[in-house]
């Protein structure tokens, strides 16, 4: 494994030990590289490896929806791992506070974790970090070149990053290892999660319910990404942007939860022989689009607010603040898709009953926000708090970077001026009609309900 995958986050003593992986945005015991890690430095040491994940009551807008798929799957992770004696802990509560108790208990030699840009999982390791003497390191087992190694700073666009990650991409496309069944236990064997209890824990939003067309776990993951690889991969270049289609790999809920890595993604995409449009159309996505979310949250605090915005976009929102609004919609209205534009409303159903809308119609659900908020700041709340309450793959850079995107030009350049926009980006319903058959996209989310 490349060393450049791992950061020390704080040195401290080596001494003997357990070695502990606390697991969090990569949910899945194959083709991890943080799992790997952590199994090469037990087995260096002779040391039992564990895993612990903390399950927050609370997390970003999540529902039942997202915390149930992240549960299931988790529940998959525990019997990947029995398998290669690694126990595995479901720990409720903060890791600030579970994580240095769990060290302390089972007196950890290191502390090994995956990479997250988010600020909330950069907080929480920060202060895990200040109440432990052991080594703690990170490792980004998400991006296929590591966030830190592809850029070192936060790039304009895809065209910047672009060119770094090809000339990185064939020292870090690289197969998986397997993962070893490890020798060496902890001397007593802890008792079995109680999920049932756990999940009872949860202070979470019930009325927005599981899916149930899409099922969670790695061993579903697999089957969809099969299901991809056999025919719509070929079609991708042309049939993604259509949502009247089923164009899209339907892969970010799992890529999103760490069930299914990336790279594997990768791997299989490339030696599949798809004509040569389609696979680089598909790997643009999966790979630069994906991880400019990630330097975009990694190298920009405010991902999340009206200062992310590049200043140039900053500028002309500001300068068409006032701008009249031709119509304009409460929290509750847009959430109940109650505007005059049965296009956006059957995009925001779309996304309150599958918990996934098509990629093409997420630019224009945003953009319609924009043109419709009292303000951008507005926009971008709204954006983000529904995005986050009813996407299986919400609360994700590819989120915060899209909505970023669409509302406050980022990764874009400034196009012609005009009202409320300024100079961002603008996506009309005629537009669209141009594209696709709005009918027939209309009818399909109905018929689905
Ligand atoms: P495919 O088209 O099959 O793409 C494969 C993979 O490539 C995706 O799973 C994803 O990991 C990556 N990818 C595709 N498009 C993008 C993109 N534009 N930016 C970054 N990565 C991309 N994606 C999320 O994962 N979570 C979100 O919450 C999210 N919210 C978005 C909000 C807005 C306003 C916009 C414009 C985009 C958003 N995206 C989000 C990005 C993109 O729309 C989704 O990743 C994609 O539609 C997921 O479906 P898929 O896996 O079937 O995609
Ligand atoms: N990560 C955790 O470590 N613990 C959690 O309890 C947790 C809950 C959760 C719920 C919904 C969701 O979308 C993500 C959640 N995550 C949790 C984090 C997730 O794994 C990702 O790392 C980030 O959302 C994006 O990078």
């Amino acid at each position: 494994m490349d060393h450049r995958r791992v950061r020390i986050l704080k040195p401290g003593k080596e001494k003997k030990g357990v070695v502990v992986y606390w697991m969090s945005r990569d949910q899945r015991a194959h083709d991890n590289w943080t799992l790997l890690f952590a199994q090469k430095i037990s087995l260096a040491s002779h040391a039992p490896l564990v895993v612990v994940f903390c399950l927050v009551p609370r997390f970003l807008d999540a529902t039942a929806r997202q915390y149930l798929f992240m549960l299931k799957g988790l529940q998959e992770v525990e019997n990947d791992l029995a398998t290669k004696n690694v126990p595995f802990f479901l720990l409720p509560g903060s890791p600030e506070k579970e994580i240095p108790v769990f060290l302390k208990h089972y007196d950890a030699s290191q502390l090994v974790t995956d990479f997250d840009p988010l600020r909330i999982k950069q907080a929480w390791k920060k202060k895990v970090g200040e109440k432990i003497s052991i080594p703690f390191r990170e490792v980004d087992a998400h991006n296929i070149v590591p966030c830190w190694i592809a850029s070192p700073k936060q790039e304009y666009g895809a065209h910047t990053l672009r060119p770094k990650i090809r000339r990185l991409l064939p020292e870090f496309l690289t197969s998986f290892p397997k993962l070893q069944k490890h020798p060496y236990r902890l001397t007593t064997l802890p008792q079995g999660n109680n999920w049932k209890q756990i999940s009872n824990t949860l202070m979470v939003d019930h009325t927005v319910p599981e899916v149930t067309w899409l099922k969670p776990g790695g061993v579903a993951a697999k089957k969809v990404l099969l299901d991809f690889l056999g025919s719509p991969l070929a079609d991708y270049g042309r049939m993604r942007n259509d949502p009247t289609q089923n164009g899209q790999s339907q892969l970010s809920p799992y890529l999103h939860f760490g069930q299914l890595s990336a790279q594997r993604v990768a791997l299989e995409v490339v030696g599949r022989n798809a004509p040569p449009a389609a696979e680089e159309a598909f790997l643009e996505e999966l790979i630069v689009r994906r991880e400019l979310a990630d330097n975009f949250c990694f190298y920009n605090a405010s991902y999340d607010s009206f200062k992310g915005f590049p200043r140039w976009a900053q500028v002309t929102l500001h300068d068409h603040r006032k701008d009249p609004r031709a119509y304009s919609y409460t929290l509750k209205e847009l959430e109940n898709a109650r505007t005059h534009d049965d296009l956006w409303n059957a995009a925001q159903t779309e996304m309150i009953v599958k918990g996934k809308m098509h990629g093409y119609l997420r630019m224009y659900w945003a953009k319609k926000i924009l043109e419709w908020a009292e303000n951008p700041e507005q926009a971008l709340r709204t954006a983000l708090y529904l995005n986050d309450k009813y996407e299986l793959d919400g609360r994700d850079p590819n989120g915060y970077a899209g909505i970023a995107w669409s509302i406050g030009g980022v990764h874009d350049r400034p196009w012609k001026e005009r009202g409320i926009f300024g100079k961002i980006r603008y996506m009309s319903y005629q537009g669209m009609n141009s594209k696709f058959n709005i009918t027939g996209y209309i009818k399909k989310v109905i018929e689905n309900k």
